[in-house]
């Protein structure tokens, strides 16, 4: 039924005043804002975060502002179909790039969103989340989840710049989000679960009917990552992508966000199927550009772009080496509320 559907200016002054002084509205005039013919009409407009232009900024934050006035020294990348400013990049993520300096540390807190790392620039970083230190190499993904504590440190000697991407706007549009704090965490003395128990992948430790922790693993290693994806790019033709897995469990890492890695082989575009999910990308390696809903978005390694819910996205490679992209979606979040949806383009 494509019938235009009555106005507000079309109601009597006099109606329109009493509905307000009562507190309510008509649907109607509203009706197709919040439910669109066919498809969302989503907000969230394609961003592209250039990394030379974010690292002076983020190192001028470390002149200007010491770790204890910030707590986390961070600067938001906002969905510019929403401003700067926005704490948002899609409607579910959340994404900052965070600026710790030698020595500095970022003290313990908990809250209920849940927040992953994917480290960008220096040696020496680490996260301690519910006791086990985490070290943070660059490409490496790196998760606090919601409800664990986590702080930070680095025992390096130049910046540890990682991006931040949270399923924040999720929760503050709950209102549920808030944090606890709490001093250092004492920390366990032996590797991170990815050096120990999932070491090698097909292998995860017998319990004998003991249950694995919720969150078994919370560093992924670009060494590994990055080394699968060229072995799969070798031996198959056709879109090269890993999804990151709960190692106990095959699910996704988190609850909201889903991630995955993926290699541009050179020369190659492509042309994923248009889906309900919006996602980030952040570059790894590598360079080339993407068309996302008619935006061309030319980008090199460390920087990041974002994708609104069905994008017509193509990914293009025409330098001669690969390229790899971590990709952060709200897939796992639709799943569960039963949405997903892919669409042929
Ligand atoms: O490192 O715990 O970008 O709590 C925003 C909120 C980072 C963090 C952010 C946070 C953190």
């Amino acid at each position: 039924m494509a019938e235009q559907l009555g106005t507000l200016e079309e109601l009597p002054q006099d109606y329109r005043e009493a509905m307000d002084q009562a507190g309510v509205a008509p649907l109607w005039p509203m009706m197709r804002k919040v439910l669109p013919h066919g498809r969302p009409m989503p907000q969230t407009k394609a961003s592209h975060f250039q990394y030379t232009q974010l690292r002076p900024l983020l190192l001028r934050a470390g002149e200007l502002t010491p770790v204890e006035k910030a707590e986390r020294r961070v600067l938001v990348m906002s969905d510019q179909g929403r401003g700067t400013g926005a704490m948002q990049a899609t409607s579910t993520l959340y994404i900052g790039m965070q600026l710790l300096l030698p020595g500095e540390v970022a003290p313990a807190h908990k809250h209920t969103p849940s927040a992953a790392r994917i480290i960008v620039e220096g040696e020496g970083g680490y996260t301690v989340v519910d006791g086990e230190k985490l070290p943070m190499k660059r490409g490496d993904v790196v998760l606090t989840p919601g409800g664990e504590w986590h702080d930070h440190g680095h025992e390096g000697t130049q910046p540890v710049v990682w991006l931040d991407v949270l399923d924040l706007p999720l929760f503050v549009y709950l209102e549920g989000s808030y944090a606890e704090e709490a001093p250092l965490q004492a920390q366990r003395n032996r590797p991170d679960a990815s050096m120990v128990e999932y070491l090698a992948s097909g292998l995860k430790p017998s319990r004998r009917g003991a249950s694995a922790r919720k969150y078994p693993m919370m560093r992924f290693p670009w060494e590994r990552t990055e080394a699968a994806l060229r072995e799969m790019a070798k031996w198959g033709e056709g879109a090269v992508e890993l999804d990151y897995v709960n190692p106990e469990t095959g699910q996704d890492i988190l609850p909201v966000m889903g991630f995955t890695a993926m290699m541009v082989r050179p020369g190659e575009t492509l042309r994923p199927p248009l889906s309900s999910e919006s996602a980030v990308f952040h570059v790894i390696g590598g360079s080339g550009h993407s068309m996302v809903e008619g935006v061309r978005i030319d980008w090199t390694e460390r920087d990041t772009f974002t994708a609104p819910v069905f994008a017509q996205i193509d990914h293009t490679n025409t330098t001669d080496a690969p390229a790899f992209l971590i990709r952060v979606s709200d897939r796992p979040l639709q799943e569960k509320l039963g949405y997903y949806e892919e669409r042929a383009r």
